[in-house]
């Protein structure tokens, strides 16, 4: 088996989707966290200046959050079993990747009441829209019983559990999922995948 060293910051933002393959996967990896006050003085040697990445045998150095996704998801069996399933990952992946674009843009803004307006929008406006359309894409998969795409956990799921632990932010949008039934019911199911679980439980507690 490889040896994986997967290096992020100390917390869960582009590095959690690539910690919960490894973990949905049992396959063991270096979880390399950096402090931020550690950052400054290793961005220069890093290959774009930017976290994650991840190194397969102390030799390959994988960049790009989504090409990492993409691979592991390829690697570990959770990017369908064909073309069109990978495809229907794709689809939710970037769906979900636009809500957490907005979301961050939000939570990372300096501004309180700028802050306060783009979270209301990403809540109110942004989310909704797409996670209408996540109900009925994940409809259309066995009525919505199982996964996103197929019958076991792929990275879409994955990708969905990561993204509602902000978008469900406490205080302010708790209940962002009561529309959405469907969805509801595959975050609990997904989240409630026994390694999936154990890795939620025990991994480090990190605002982000
Ligand atoms: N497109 C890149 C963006 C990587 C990125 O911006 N990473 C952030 C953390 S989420 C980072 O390294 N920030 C520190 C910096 O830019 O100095 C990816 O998806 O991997």
């Amino acid at each position: 088996m490889p040896s994986y060293k997967l290096t992020y910051f100390n917390g869960r933002g582009r590095g959690e989707p690539i910690r919960l393959m490894f973990a949905a996967k049992g396959v063991p990896y270096e979880d390399n966290r950096i402090e931020f006050k550690d950052w400054p003085q290793m961005k220069a040697s890093t290959p774009l200046g930017s976290l994650p990445i991840l190194e397969i045998n102390g030799k390959q150095k994988l960049v790009e959050s989504k090409a990492i996704n993409r691979y592991m998801a390829r690697e570990f069996g959770f990017y369908g079993k064909n073309n069109m399933e990978s495809t229907r990952i794709d689809i939710v992946t970037e769906i979900i990747a636009d809500i957490w674009s907005k979301l961050t843009d939000a939570i990372f803004e300096k501004d309180e009441a700028k802050k306060a307006k783009q979270l209301k929008k990403v809540f109110t406006e942004t989310g909704p829209k797409k996670l209408e359309f996540l109900e009925k894409f994940l409809g259309e998969n066995d009525g919505g019983k199982s996964y996103f795409v197929g019958t076991s956990i792929t990275l879409a799921d994955i990708d969905f559990i990561h993204v509602m632990s902000y978008y469900l932010f406490p205080g302010q949008n708790d209940n962002g999922l009561d529309k959405y039934p469907k969805l509801k019911a595959l975050l609990q199911r997904a989240s409630a995948n026994e390694k999936i679980a154990a890795w939620i439980a025990e991994r480090p507690v990190t605002q982000f």
